[in-house]
């Protein structure tokens, strides 16, 4: 009776104007900001997480910074900061946008009770009241952020109420209107605890279901497999759901590759620019001086190794000596909190190495259960950083994700960026932010919950406008029931031919489909295995291999609701792996030396390739569509 019940789910259908999806920084921000727009409109609005909305996303553990932050630096300046990191290519529109609106979700921050760091003298002066921050860097103010994200979605639940709130329920499919193919009109998902699917019918959709990790071989393995620097539960579910539903992606090709404390996935910038921390090779050299100039080359870097290197530059000139035998790189904490204590009293000596350790245990725990598990000092013994695996995000330094209709008020913009709903993607009614809107990184966290409030009110006006309008979905809801619980019933069909229940020819695990997935992208398209190096020959093969996967990841089992989120979060890993893939193959340069090298094109090719990588999914056909799209400077 059990398995009866297991296989089929008890079926809720729900219709709603506006459904979140999502519960991350940018859902918080679009949470917090619809309530208020709706107010007397009689529009009804849910958000689902497929966790709990206090410790869910990239925040889940805390932050130690906020990283966009204007204050007194002028948005335009921000353009110009983020433009250069990203190698030229950005929709300067979009982050103008957020720069000029990102100060407000600050604020509420510290409203609602995040600590921030202040500078002498103004340790009682709120922001808003003109308090000056402790900047680490231009862009990043320091925070005692631990809290961060419980403060942020304690905000999102009081404006929406906990009745709109449904956590635990993983999203699968958006469905498509079946009178209009362009336009959005659904979603379908499972409880992650219960026997319970959901189908939700609705004008719009805000799909902020953050970036995609663990679609490429991590360097945890083994006993470290699950330790990423990224939010390990976010799958790709928002670049693959919105690529099945038509919507058009850009620079998917991108991607990020962080410099990391090794093994613990620890964050650099606060040692970097906060304690002023210096790295040097394996043979003690400060190799940045020695060798750094390496990026000069105009031929191989055209101009973008002449000024400040942007991040994926820096990736080049570290891992130079990791390629040429230089290697491991390490940070000099030692040297960076001596130099810093210099003028201190043993107590705030004591302080400033409490610091050091904050900085993890505020959101990268486990990197301080490698310095005590390695009976690391970092005030004595020097700790390894390293290149992670490649993710793919569009707010942190990176800016893979969807296209997105941009603000009309600003002068210069090209008339076709912007289709009347700011954050709208191509597909009408999907909206989306944070992570999932392309071309425009450097969000980061404040950012995200700022692009989510943007989108939001965009998200009501484009309600209002359709009041009339009654979505129809172009699925049955048995169709619907059918796929998503296929891993489910292929599991009750054959558990029995074997004795072992992870041995079985019927099906495969969503455990080993993952390892295959991340074995393809590692080895075929750039990953660490490589030194991200790849090449015409060696796409080719995994887009072959990338098909044969798709074709066995329709026999992944379930045997509980927990491998049934797996496998279908590989499904949109995969999905998000196969886009990266293509737009890799599309773009025959290599613009982002340090995070990847198209060995066949190894240098920057500004003449023909300094413009937008636009894709487009056809779920009928399961084909790919890619073009340039001109690149516009708008800020100068
Ligand atoms: O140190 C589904 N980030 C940092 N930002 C900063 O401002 N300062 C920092 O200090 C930052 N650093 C940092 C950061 C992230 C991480 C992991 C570390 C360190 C260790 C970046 C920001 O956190 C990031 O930019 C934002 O959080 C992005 O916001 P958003 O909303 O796009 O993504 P999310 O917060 O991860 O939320 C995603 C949500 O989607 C849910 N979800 N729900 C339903 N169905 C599905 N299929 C779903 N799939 C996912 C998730 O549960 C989550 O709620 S530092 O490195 O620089
Ligand atoms: P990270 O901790 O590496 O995620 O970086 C946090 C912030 O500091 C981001 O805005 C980074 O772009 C910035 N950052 C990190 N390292 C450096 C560096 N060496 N130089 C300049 N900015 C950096």
């Amino acid at each position: 009776m059990a398995e009866y019940v297991f296989g089929n789910p008890e079926v809720i259908e729900e219709e709603v104007d506006m459904l979140i999806i999502g519960g991350g920084m940018a859902a918080s921000g679009t949470a917090f900001e619809v309530p208020r727009w709706i107010e007397g409109t009689g529009l009804k609005v849910k958000l689902v997480d497929k966790a709990a909305l206090s410790r869910s996303g990239a925040v889940a553990q805390g932050l130690s910074a906020i990283n966009t932050y204007m204050g007194d630096n002028d948005p335009a300046d921000y353009v110009r900061y983020v433009r250069n990191d990203l190698m030229g290519i950005v929709r300067e529109d979009l982050i103008y946008d957020v720069g000029r609106h990102v100060d407000d979700s600050v604020h509420n921050f510290e409203d609602w009770g995040l600590p921030i760091w202040k500078a002498q003298g103004d340790e009682e002066k709120s922001l808003r009241a003109g308090g000056k921050p402790v900047r680490s860097g231009r862009w990043q103010i320091m925070i005692n952020g631990e809290s961060y994200k419980w403060i942020v979605a304690e905000a999102a639940k009081k404006a929406l109420g906990m009745d709109k709130i449904q956590e635990r329920v993983f999203i699968v499919r958006l469905i498509n209107d079946k009178n209009d193919p362009t336009r959005i009109a659904g979603a379908a998902g499972f409880s992650v605890r219960e026997h319970k699917l959901y189908i939700y019918k609705f004008k719009a959709c805000m799909l902020a279901a953050g970036g995609a990790v663990n679609v490429f071989r991590p360097r945890s393995v083994g006993e470290g497999g699950g330790r990423a620097w990224f939010p390990v539960w976010n799958a790709g579910s928002t670049y693959s759901m919105a690529a099945e539903a038509g919507a058009e992606m850009t620079m998917m090709e991108n991607r990020f590759v962080p410099a990391r404390f090794k093994d613990g996935y620890g964050p650099v910038g606060a040692w970097f620019l906060l304690f002023k921390a210096k790295v040097q090779n394996g043979m003690g050299e400060d190799y940045g001086t020695l060798r750094g100039d390496v990026i000069k080359d105009e031929k191989r870097f055209g101009k973008y190794g002449q000024g400040v290197p942007g991040t994926c530059l820096r990736n080049h000139i570290m891992l130079e000596e990791m390629i040429n035998g230089r290697g491991p790189i390490f940070m000099d904490t030692p040297t960076a909190l001596a130099k810093l204590g210099e003028k201190m009293t043993p107590k705030e000596l004591k302080h400033l190495e409490a610091e050091a350790w904050e900085d993890f245990l505020d959101m990268t725990i486990s990197q301080c259960g490698i310095w005590a598990g390695e009976n690391v000092e970092p005030e004595k013994t020097m700790s390894e950083i390293m290149p992670t695996e490649p993710y793919l995000l569009g707010s942190h330094s990176g800016c893979a994700g969807l296209w997105v209709s941009g603000p009309t008020d600003l002068p210069g913009v090209p008339k076709e960026w912007s289709w009347g709903y700011r954050s709208m993607t191509t597909v009408k009614g999907l909206f989306s932010a944070g992570d999932g809107v392309g071309a425009s990184g450097h969000k980061f966290s404040s950012g995200s919950h700022a692009e989510g409030r943007i989108a939001g009110k965009a998200m009501v006006k484009y309600c209002l406008d359709n009041k009339d309008w009654k979505p129809e979905l172009d699925r049955s809801t048995q169709d619907l029931v059918d796929e998503i619980y296929k891993p489910v019933r292929t599991f009750l069909e054959h558990k029995d031919y074997t004795t072992a229940i992870d041995i079985n020819p019927h099906y495969i695990t969503p455990k080993m489909l993952q390892f295959r997935l991340q074995k393809i992208m590692d080895e075929y398209v750039a990953g660490v295995g490589t030194y991200y190096r790849t090449n015409k020959k060696l796409l080719e093969i995994a887009e072959f291999k990338l098909g044969m996967l798709k074709e066995d990841s329709l026999k992944m089992r379930a045997k509980d609701l927990h491998e049934l989120l797996r496998a279908w979060e590989n499904y949109h890993r995969i999905m998000s792996a196969e886009a990266h893939m293509k737009h890799i193959q599309f773009r025959e340069e290599t613009r982002y030396p340090g995070f990847y090298y198209h060995m066949d094109y190894n240098y920057i090719d500004d003449a023909n390739w300094k413009c937008f990588s636009n894709s487009r999914y056809d779920k009928t056909t399961k084909k790919w569509t890619l073009k340039k799209v001109p690149y516009v400077q708008v800020i100068k």
